[in-house]
């Protein structure tokens, strides 16, 4: 039988209907992440994959890439031309045509690097049980919901966004896909406390220092680049390489539109700025307020 994304691949003029908001155990959600939730929660995790978990536009392909290239820049050179990112880190919970089924098991690449979205709660059980290292990403709230937004522009597999404004008001209460930012980078935070091989890292740090971010990164993964090896993942990371890299800046997926906005958008921390008004602005800061009360989590708005 044809899904209804398969049917409008074909015609590659159209796209797909938007989907709607569901409320999934009490984290929003839409079909494209839930319809295949049994295989996801069964997933078996070997010991040495390496989970990539973000809130969405945090900087999930980044990193990916960065990870890639450290593990697979030397050995599998002709991958990262031939193949777009996407393929080669498969996204755990995505249940759509667009990605071919069972991918992480189809992987010419050990270690698998795997992408999520998930709340840390809906992690599948094996990823705990196999010990594996998993790399969380957090971006400053401001920024991360300008990029958002922005995606939720041209992306035509997430719910039709609204006007700016409305958008904020629907972040704000969580009604976003994947949830509540809050809820999010809060829980992974706590799992911190508890689950040694997790290594939190921050947009902003990447972006005040990548070349810093990747030593870190080298550390936890127990990685050595040579200098060469290092500069080569550094340079060929930097925003400008990755959005000219097709490859790497999603211009391969159908979805998107990168003409409403490319997906390698600005790649920096103050967008905000140019978009939050002075009421939006003091709206958020009382907000945040509010839902960090008690966390030791910080973030940087600005570098
Ligand atoms: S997704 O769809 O959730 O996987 O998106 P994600 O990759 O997490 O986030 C996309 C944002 O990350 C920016 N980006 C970068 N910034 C700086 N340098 C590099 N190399 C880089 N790669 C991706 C990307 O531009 C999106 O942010 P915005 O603010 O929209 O530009």
């Amino acid at each position: 039988m044809i899904t209804l994304l398969e049917k409008y691949q074909l015609n590659r003029m159209e796209q797909p209907p938007r989907p709607t908001l569901i409320d999934f155990h009490g984290v929003s959600m839409t079909k494209y992440f839930t319809d295949n939730w049994d295989n996801v929660q069964n997933f078996k995790a070997r010991p040495d994959d390496i989970l990539i978990a973000t809130y969405p536009k945090a900087g999930t392909t980044w990193v990916s890439y960065i990870l890639d290239l450290l593990y697979f820049g030397k050995t599998h050179p002709e991958l990262q031309k031939s193949t777009p990112l996407q393929d080669r880190v498969p996204f755990l919970e995505l249940c759509s045509p667009l990605q071919p089924s069972d991918l992480a098991n189809k992987l010419p690449t050990t270690p698998r690097l795997i992408k999520t979205h998930l709340p840390v709660q809906f992690i599948p059980k094996s990823f705990w049980e196999q010990n594996c290292r998993i790399v969380y990403v957090a971006r400053n709230i401001k920024d991360n919901v300008v990029s958002y937004y922005h995606f939720g522009r041209m992306n035509s597999l997430q719910p039709e966004p609204g006007d700016w404004s409305t958008f904020l008001h629907d972040f704000m209460e969580g009604k976003m896909v994947f949830g509540s930012w809050y809820d999010h980078v809060n829980g992974w935070w706590e799992k911190r406390q508890t689950y040694s091989k997790l290594h939190y890292m921050f947009f902003e740090d990447m972006i005040e220092d990548c070349g810093r971010e990747i030593d870190r990164l080298c550390s936890f993964l127990g990685l050595s680049p040579s200098a060469e090896e290092k500069e080569k993942v550094t340079t060929g990371s930097k925003f400008d390489n990755m959005k000219q890299n097709k490859m790497a800046n999603y211009s391969t997926v159908q979805v998107m539109n990168h003409k409403v906005s490319p997906f390698m958008r600005k790649g920096k921390v103050g967008d905000w700025k140019n978009h939050f008004t002075v009421a939006q602005n003091e709206k958020l800061d009382e907000d945040y307020k509010q839902k960090m009360k008690n966390a030791t989590l910080k973030f940087r708005t600005e570098v």
